[in-house]
């Protein structure tokens, strides 16, 4: 049975996906054990609507596998509860976006298998019980502790059931920091502008912006030794991805517009903490950050 942690967007989408029975959303502490189960209409990329009733996992069973689907911001805290019950040889995948979430739960419990994954699988939650899989990708799983390794294939090969096109990746933080980049350069001008991915391209603050953080994220990759990292190949790279997503909305503007608080200290916060413990100048990063925590929290 896959614990899911979060029943948000990507939750739900995975509990969509998974064989019907073999997933179960892990329980809020003191949520109470008899609740109704979680049901929404799901609608497939192909757009047909299906009705999913999943349940929450009883009291007293064991997953053996916990996907855990909260914002980066949540994560330890929602996992804590629910690892020191937990035997030590369950994995735990990590699914959030951008960085700093996966190392403190990595940190906190080094001795345990926990992976995460990247995906570029898209889903969102236009209202509470209805979810969208708004675009089709690809999930990468790479460890993240040394105990996670000895996990990766059976964790890869359990989520296929899904259907989805997973993958093993074993340099897992070097995938996670290509898709950082990517939204470092997207998220937060989408939100602070109010506007769809396309739309930053043209826009005068993402042109006098987008160089010279590029240079600051390039700096940070090379003294981190993420492999090559070359602003212009950066530039380019997040440019591609605004372009092939012209019309969407990012996540960072999503929350911002459903007054969310946003994944912000996780994305460019992230950079701007690294390159300050770096003594690598990041001021595009930092008032990219508190631009976008200032509209919204
Ligand atoms: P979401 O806000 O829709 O879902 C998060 C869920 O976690 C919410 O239902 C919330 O109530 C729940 N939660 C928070 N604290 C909890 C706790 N203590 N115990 C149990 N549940 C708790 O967010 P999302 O869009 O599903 O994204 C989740 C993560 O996945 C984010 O880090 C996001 O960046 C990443 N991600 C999402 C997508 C996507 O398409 N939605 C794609 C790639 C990555
Ligand atoms: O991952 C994304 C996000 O919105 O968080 C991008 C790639 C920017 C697509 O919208």
């Amino acid at each position: 049975m896959i614990g899911i942690l979060g029943a948000g967007a990507l939750g739900r989408l995975w509990a969509a996906l998974l064989p019907e029975g073999e997933s179960a959303f892990l329980p809020r502490p003191g949520m109470d054990p008899a609740a109704p189960p979680v049901r929404y209409t799901f609608a497939s990329l192909d757009g047909r609507q299906t009705i999913m009733t999943r349940s929450w996992l009883a009291s007293g069973t064991q997953p053996d596998l916990v996907l855990v689907a909260t914002k980066a911001g949540d994560t330890r805290e929602a996992l804590t509860p629910w690892v020191s019950n937990l035997p030590t040889k369950v994995p735990i995948l990590l699914l959030q976006n951008g960085l700093g979430s996966q190392q403190a739960v990595a940190n906190a419990w080094p001795t345990r298998p926990i992976l995460a994954a990247s995906t570029t699988e898209g889903a969102n939650r236009p209202t509470p019980n209805e979810v969208i899989h708004a675009g089709s990708g690809d999930t990468w799983i790479g460890p993240l502790t040394a105990p996670g390794k000895n996990h990766l294939d059976s964790v890869v090969t359990e989520l296929r059931a899904s259907g989805l096109r997973v993958h093993e990746e074993l340099d897992i933080l070097h995938r996670l920091w290509q898709k950082l980049v990517v939204n470092a350069g997207i998220n937060p001008f989408t939100a602070i502008l109010d506007c769809a991915n396309g739309e930053i391209l043209s826009d005068p603050f993402f042109l006098t912006q987008i160089d010279p953080l590029c240079n600051e994220i390039a700096a940070i990759m090379q003294a981190e030794g993420i492999g090559e990292a070359n602003p212009k190949e950066l530039r380019d790279r997040i440019e591609t991805v605004a372009r092939n997503t012209a019309r969407n909305t990012s996540s960072m503007r999503a929350d911002r517009l459903a007054g969310r608080k946003t994944e912000i200290d996780y994305i460019n916060g992230y950079l701007a903490r690294l390159g300050q413990q770096l003594k690598i100048p990041v001021p595009v990063n930092q008032s990219l950050t508190d631009r976008v925590k200032q509209l919204s929290e």
